[in-house]
This record gives structure tokens, C-alpha cells and sequence, in this order.
């Protein structure tokens, strides 16, 4: 797929001319070219109106980079008054389409949590799960049950969301690398720059892209950097979130595999404060974005909460709402693994993440399971403190909320902890939309992607679409929840390896061949594999069909948890070391 940049692609004849006209203001700040669009596109409203139609307008809509003041230039003098009803309506659709009247369209508060599996109580994926604010947004929104993302890891899947495109399109499947730093995505129009382009304020704080709202490379923004033709992520920042307070040394002590420092959970901070965590100040930063932004224009506001992340540190009262025994711990089957195929251990070979093993050895379970619903409860609190301030603003009916998890969470189940899977623990998501033209109460259970969050958005808001886009708009679903969307959710963790997740099925495909099925109706835990059975050869045809048919190697520079495979040599390399049929799986 070729590289797009805005203006490409609008079918609007006037619309290309304006967006021209703006891009033509690339030197100016942002807050700057906003205003000068608006006042170019005064001056040509008024000049219709006080002049005439020109006759060569016909020259003017072709030749969409001479600039308004030329234009006038060109425009003849001579009066033709019948013309004028017939300008103005062009000029209304005109004026629409680009986004001139922007400021009529919705606002869109733009929520993502970290690391979030179904553990919330909309989607049911834990019993004794306590989310009262999600509970009340989708009370007034629509739930996706099935929704899944399109990588079991962060940056992949950030990417893929913020880009509209698959990670096997663009071979972004590791923690490295940034897009930007990608030739193909370097000018890439992303979600928020798209609204940006289209009149609407975007601001962010926390992690929406992998490395926060600037991306991995902390990208200076484009005001201050070398190319100011290149636009910031998003136009207002805050350097806020991640995990605020740490304790002074880990609290579980040393994790196998490494050691790895965020692997660490339990009551942090002692004193039962929360202002000192990073998502306690992601929501004050937002929720005075949400008061103090401007009434003329339309904000795109992005929160991005890092919790329930590891290190999983909540104060006490929140842990005090879940029970301090086994009732908390996940349902899981001794010997779960035992029908899945060896090449399913390879796509999460070694991770810092301790294996289940080791948290029932360490007396940890049920420590992890308590701290990953703690955490999971204070950032609903948050999301609260969001949500409130939207009432108190008055924003409520006109704003557009979209809550998504960016991938599931393992906590024990198939014998892990953590990300980095084909099944639903690792790629069932959160995804809730709230506000305008929305269902409410509505749950779906149709499949459903994180890719389709940019077309939804698109469509819910009527800025203009794109056909470079992956996903599937869910405006269908978001009306009626029992319509049928036309394809399965696909997960992919590199090349080879996808999860095809039907309404009542999961169909996994390794890249050596090997291969998974379950009933997830019969057996929502995906505990017997069915790919084995003859009598199935139907239903993994119908799933087989829908593996992805570009699927790129990793990119260049692509780092942390990126597996390549040789089918000739049947060699495997995980993290740049082979793994060999015969050793043994990491623990
Ligand atoms: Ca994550
Ligand atoms: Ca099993």
C-alpha cells in the first residue's frame, strides 16, 4: 500500500483547494494556521457574497494550489447575479466537508488503558471485577464483548490503531521501531492528525502512542523541530503519566528472566494518597483540558492511562475492594498446554513477565491477581474524574467517548503471566463508545477490531473518510448492536502467526503450520484444542481464508519480542537466538 498524505484522496473539488490552502500556511503555528485557514476561507465566502460568480470558477476548483489571493485576482468583475444561490450552496457543501463548520461537530474524548485485558465489568472476564464509571458509560453507550486488537503488544498495536493499518502491512510487530522512523510511515497522516487537519484542537497526555503522545522517538514537536511542514502527534501535550511514585526497591524481590524492574506489584504508596500517580495526573491535566477548551471549536482530547501496566502499584483502598484469598484467582487447567502446539510457547519464548510456575511457587497469584484489580479499579476512578467533568463542562451530549484496551492480559491462564498471545486472554479488549448517534446500553457481540476505532471515529464525526483505511467502520454495530459485521477480528504477534476470532470461534495459525480451534462458545476458556478433529476441517477453512494476505517480515530495526522463522530450515530466532526443537521452554 502506497504511503497517503492529506489532500490526496478528498473528493471534493473546493475541499482539496482548502486543505491546499492551509498547507500552504506550513510555516505558521498551528494555533496560527488554524486561524488564518478560517479567515482565508471568510474572505472567499465574502468575496462571493459581495461580488459575483465567476465565470471560471470551473479554473479555479482545477487548480486547487493557486492560493485565495491570486484567485481573486483571476475572478472577473462583471456581475452575474443568477449564479449566486448556486455558489453558496457549493460553498455550504464546500464549507462542510472541510471542516469550516467544524465546530459543530462532536468533541471526542479519547481514553486508552494500558495493558487493560476484560477484567472490567462490562465485559465480564472477572466476576468480583469493580469498574462503577465503565459500568456507567456503557449503561449509556455501546459495549464490544468480541472486540480484539491486531497485536498482542503495545507499539504493534498502538501503531496499528493510530495508523489504521495492519502490523502485518506495516511489519511493526516489536517494541522497536517507531514509525516515524519508517520511510513508508514517516508522513503518514495518523488518527488525531487527521481530526487536527479537519478544525478539531487535539491535546494528549499519558501513553497513546508506545512511548506517550509524542511517540517512541520523542519526536520533538514540529513547532520547535527541523521540519515544521511536519505536524506534532498532536497539537497540546503534557509530559504526564506512566507510573508516578515507586517504592524505593521492588516489593515482590527478584523475577526470573531478568529481573526486569517493572516486573513488580502490590500497596504503593503506603499513605493511601493517589496525587502522586502518573494516571492520578493524567486525569487532572485532561479533565481541565475538557473545562477550559474553546466553545468554537471541537476538541479531540487523548488520555492514556498506564495502569493496570506492572509495576501494579494501587494504594491500599483499592485493594481493599477485592477479597485477600484464592477466591480472586482465574480459573485455570492444570496442564492446559498440553494440546497446544509447541510453536504457541515460541511467540512469547522469553518474556519478563514470570510464568505461572513462578508466581504459585513465590506465594505471588493471588498478590498479582489483587494488584492487577486494584490498579484496574483506581484507573476507573479516573476515568470518573473524566467523565464528571464532561457534565460539569457541559460537553456530556456532545461528546463522543471511546474507551480500548490496547491488548489483553495473562494472569495464570495457559500457564503465564502477561502478553504476547493468540487467544482471547491476550487479545480481548475493552471497547466502549458513548455519546452521539451511539446505542445505549447496547452490548455487541459481533467481532469486532481496534482497527475500526479510526473509520468509526470518521463516520461518527462526518469529517471526511479515507480509503487507505484497514479497519471497518462499527457504525452499523453502534446503531444496532445484533448487526452482522463482515469479517472476523485478526490478531497478529509476527509473521505467520494469527488469530482469526469469529462470534463463535478462534482459529490460531502458526507460522511452522501448527494450528488451534476453539469453541468459545462450548469452551470460552480455550481449553480443548479442536484443530486436531476431521470434523472441524469446515469451520478452520472458513477462518483460514481470512489469514492476512500481505503479511510483511518484521521492519527494519524491529527489537523486543520479535520472532522470525525459516519454513526451510524450520529455524526459529526470538530476539535474535534460535530456538531449537529440543530446548527446553523457558520457565
Ligand atoms: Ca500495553
Ligand atoms: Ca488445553
Amino acid at each position: 500500500m502506497a504511503p497517503f498524505r492529506e489532500g490526496q484522496s478528498h473528493t471534493h473539488p473546493l475541499q482539496i483547494f482548502f486543505v491546499s490552502r492551509e498547507h500552504a500556511h506550513g510555516q505558521l503555528s498551528e494555533q496560527r494556521r488554524i486561524h488564518r485557514f478560517r479567515v482565508d476561507i471568510i474572505d472567499v465566502h465574502e468575496y462571493f457574497l459581495q461580488s459575483s460568480f465567476p465565470s471560471k470558477i470551473g479554473t479555479m476548483i482545477s487548480n486547487p494550489f493557486s492560493g485565495a489571493s491570486s484567485m481573486k485576482r483571476s475572478l472577473p468583475s462583471s456581475s452575474s447575479r443568477p449564479f449566486l444561490p448556486f455558489c453558496i450552496f457549493l460553498l455550504t457543501v464546500g464549507l462542510r466537508v472541510s471542516g469550516v463548520y467544524a465546530a459543530d461537530r462532536p468533541n471526542i474524548l479519547f481514553i486508552a488503558i494500558d495493558d487493560q485485558n476484560d477484567w472490567i465489568g462490562p465485559m465480564g472476564g472477572h466476576p468480583m471485577a469493580k469498574t462503577p464509571n465503565l459500568d456507567k458509560l456503557a449503561s449509556r453507550g455501546t459495549c464490544f464483548l468480541n472486540a480484539h486488537c491486531n497485536a498482542p503488544l503495545c507499539n504493534p498495536s498502538r501503531t496499528s490503531l493510530l495508523l489504521g493499518l495492519r502490523p502485518t502491512t506495516t511489519g511493526i510487530y516489536g517494541l522497536a521501531p517507531w514509525f516515524r522512523t519508517l520511510p513508508e510511515w514517516k508522513d503518514r497522516v495518523a488518527l488525531p492528525q487527521h481530526f487536527a487537519n479537519h478544525g478539531y484542537r487535539t491535546a494528549a497526555t499519558g501513553k497513546i502512542y508506545h512511548g506517550g503522545t509524542g511517540g517512541g522517538g520523542n519526536r520533538p514537536n514540529a513547532k520547535k523541530g527541523s521540519n515544521p511542514t511536519v505536524l506534532p502527534e498532536f497539537q497540546v501535550t503534557a509530559p504526564f503519566g506512566g507510573v508516578g511514585t515507586k517504592p524505593p526497591k521492588k516489593l515482590i524481590g527478584e523475577t526470573p528472566m531478568g529481573n526486569n524492574p517493572l516486573m513488580d506489584w502490590g500497596v504503593w504508596p503506603l499513605d493511601n494518597d493517589d496525587t502522586q500517580k502518573g494516571d492520578y495526573q493524567v486525569a487532572s491535566w485532561t479533565l481541565e483540558q475538557i473545562k477550559s477548551a474553546p466553545r468554537d471549536q471541537p476538541f479531540f482530547i487523548a488520555a492514556g492511562f498506564f495502569l493496570p501496566h506492572v509495576p501494579c502499584y494501587a494504594t491500599q483502598k483499592w485493594f481493599d475492594l477485592y477479597p485477600d484469598d484464592d477466591s480472586v484467582l482465574p480459573t485455570v487447567l492444570e496442564g492446559d498446554r498440553s494440546d497446544t502446539p509447541r510453536f504457541s510457547w515460541y511467540i512469547h519464548w522469553e518474556l519478563p513477565e514470570p510464568r505461572l510456575k513462578w508466581v504459585k511457587e513465590n506465594n505471588q497469584w493471588r498478590n498479582l491477581v489483587r494488584s492487577y484489580l486494584a490498579s484496574t479499579s483506581f484507573v476507573d476512578a479516573q476515568i470518573g474524574r473524566l467523565l464528571a467533568a464532561l457534565e460539569e463542562s457541559g460537553h456530556a451530549e456532545n461528546t463522543i467517548v471511546v474507551v480500548w484496551g490496547d491488548h489483553g492480559w495473562h494472569l495464570g491462564e495457559k500457564e503465564i503471566t502477561g502478553k504476547n498471545t493468540l487467544w482471547d486472554d491476550g487479545t480481548r479488549v475493552p471497547l466502549l463508545f458513548a455519546g452521539p448517534g451511539i446505542g445505549q446500553g447496547k452490548r455487541c457481540t459481533q467481532p469486532a477490531e481496534l482497527l475500526d476505532i479510526y473509520p468509526t471515529l470518521i463516520d461518527l464525526t462526518g469529517v471526511s473518510p479515507r480509503n487507505d483505511l484497514e479497519g471497518l467502520s462499527l457504525i452499523p454495530q453502534l446503531k444496532d448492536a445484533t448487526t452482522k459485521r463482515e469479517r472476523p477480528a485478526i490478531t497478529s504477534h509476527n509473521q505467520g502467526n494469527h488469530g482469526i476470532r469469529s462470534e463463535r470461534w478462534r482459529y490460531i495459525h502458526y507460522a511452522d503450520g501448527s494450528e488451534e480451534l476453539y469453541d468459545m462458545v462450548a469452551d470460552p476458556n480455550e481449553w480443548k484444542n479442536l484443530a486436531g478433529d476431521p470434523s472441524m476441517a469446515t469451520i478452520i477453512a472458513e477462518h483460514k481464508k481470512w489469514l492476512p494476505k500481505i503479511d510483511l517480515p518484521p521492519a527494519p530495526n524491529s527489537a523486543n519480542r520479535v520472532l522470525t522463522y525459516d519454513q526451510k530450515t524450520d529455524e526459529a530466532v526470538w530476539e535474535g537466538k534460535t530456538i531449537r526443537r529440543s530446548d527446553p521452554i523457558p520457565q
